[in-house]
C-alpha cells in the first residue's frame, strides 16, 4: 500500500503522523510550507480544495478530515488498537475526536488567525480573548475526563494524539494552562511515547529546513 501524508509543522497534521507511527505504517510525507502558501498552489488545491492539511493519499485516493483519517488508520491497522474494539467505546473515541475537531479546533484557529474570521479594525485582541475563553471552557471539560486517568479510554487510542495537538497549540499560544493538571500530565505522558517523540523530532527538522529556505 502506498501512503503519502500531506503535513505542515505545528498543525493538526501531526495527529495522523503520530497515529501512522503508532500503527507502524510505512508512509511518505509531503511537507507543506504554509508560510509560503504551498497549501494554496494549484497542485495542492487539486488534492484538497479546502487548502487544509492533513490529507492522506492512499493508493492514489485522497482522504481528508482528521477524524476520518484516524478511523481509516485504526481500521487498516487493527493490531495497533487505535480505536477500542468494543462498539460503544469505539463510538466514544469517535465522539471525542469530533469534539476536538469541531468544539476546540475552531477556537484555536481564531487565536491563530483572527483576521480570517473578522476583518474589523481592532478585532484581533478581543477575538483572541474570547476564543481563549472558549478553549478554557472546553479544557475544563477535558480536565474532568482525564482526572485520575492515563488516557481518555482504557489504553492509548487515536483521540489521545488529537488532544495532544490541541493542548500543544494552547502551549504555543501561551494560554493559562495552570487550571488543568490532568491535561498537563496527559501532555507530558504523550511526549514519552516513541511515536510522539518521533513526530516532535521530525517537526523540528522540517521547521529548521523551512527556516533555511
Ligand atoms: N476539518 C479539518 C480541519 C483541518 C485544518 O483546519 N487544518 C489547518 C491546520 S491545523 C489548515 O490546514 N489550515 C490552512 C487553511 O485553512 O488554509 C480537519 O479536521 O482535518
Amino acid at each position: 500500500m502506498s501512503l503519502t501524508l500531506f503535513y505542515a509543522p505545528t498543525t493538526c497534521a501531526m495527529v495522523p503522523y503520530i497515529n501512522l507511527t503508532e500503527a507502524k505504517a510505512r508512509f511518505d510525507v509531503h511537507r507543506i510550507n504554509m508560510r509560503k502558501g504551498e497549501n494554496k498552489t494549484a497542485d495542492y488545491l487539486a488534492i484538497n480544495p479546502q487548502h487544509k492539511v492533513p490529507a492522506l493519499i492512499i493508493d492514489g485516493r485522497v482522504l481528508t478530515e482528521n477524524v476520518a483519517i484516524q478511523i481509516w488508520i485504526a481500521r487498516t491497522y487493527p493490531q495497533a488498537q487505535l480505536l477500542p474494539s468494543d462498539p460503544w467505546y469505539e463510538v466514544k473515541a469517535i465522539s471525542l475526536m469530533s469534539f476536538f475537531s469541531s468544539g476546540i479546533h475552531p477556537h484555536l484557529a481564531r487565536i491563530n488567525s483572527p483576521l480570517k474570521y473578522c476583518n474589523m479594525p481592532g478585532v484581533e485582541e478581543p477575538m483572541r480573548r474570547t476564543a481563549a475563553a472558549q478553549v478554557a471552557e472546553n479544557f475544563a471539560i477535558v480536565e474532568k475526563m482525564l482526572t485520575g486517568r492515563e488516557f481518555f479510554l482504557e489504553h492509548y487510542t487515536a483521540p489521545d494524539a488529537y488532544f495532544f495537538w490541541c493542548f500543544r497549540r494552547a502551549v504555543e499560544f501561551k494560554l493559562d494552562l495552570e487550571p488543568y493538571p490532568a491535561c498537563r500530565a496527559h501532555f507530558a505522558r504523550l511526549q514519552e511515547r516513541p511515536s510522539v517523540a518521533a513526530l516532535l523530532k521530525f517537526e523540528a527538522e522540517v521547521l529548521a529546513d523551512f527556516a533555511k529556505a
